[in-house]
């Protein structure tokens, strides 16, 4: 299975170390195209060896060839949002992971959108239930 993560780089990378823990999980699916997405030692700035078309077109075709998408949304990102509009297009099943936090909300955009699975979560044990009935789904079909 061909695993498409996305979080939020340029959006902030607060939440980097819950993006390296779920990838790390996922990869016991299968294969997770987007593992960078993770790194603890990647900054807002992002990849500086490549160009930003270089990164469109890479991760690009990599979300048409992916099977499923898992994002974590707690962290806004254009990004992330352009990302599953176009997995939505594309007809790729969505699981949006997020911690409910006080005083904000996730996009009417994200969860008002019936396609995609939106998940709230506290810590990564719960995390990992909505991966497992996500994926189960996913296999399934
Ligand atoms: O608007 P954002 O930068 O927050 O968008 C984040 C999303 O866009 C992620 O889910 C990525 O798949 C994709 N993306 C944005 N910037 C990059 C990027 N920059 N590299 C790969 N994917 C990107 C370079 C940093 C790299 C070392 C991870």
């Amino acid at each position: 299975m061909k695993i498409y993560f996305a979080g939020a780089i340029r959006g902030g990378r607060e939440d980097a170390e819950f993006y390296f823990n779920i990838i790390h999980y996922l990869e016991k699916f299968g294969v997770v195209l987007t593992e960078h997405v993770g790194s603890t030692e990647l900054s807002e700035k992002g990849e500086v060896s490549r160009t930003d078309n270089d990164i469109f077109q890479r991760d690009l075709s990599w979300l048409q060839s992916a099977d499923v998408v898992v994002a974590e949304v707690s962290t806004p990102s254009l990004g992330v949002g352009y990302e599953l509009g176009i997995a939505e297009k594309l007809k790729i099943p969505v699981l949006c992971l997020y911690r409910p936090i006080t005083g904000k909300r996730l996009s009417a955009m994200i969860n008002g959108n019936e396609k995609f699975q939106c998940q709230a979560y506290q810590g990564f044990d719960e995390a990992k239930i909505h991966i497992n009935n996500f994926l189960k789904q996913e296999q399934k079909t």
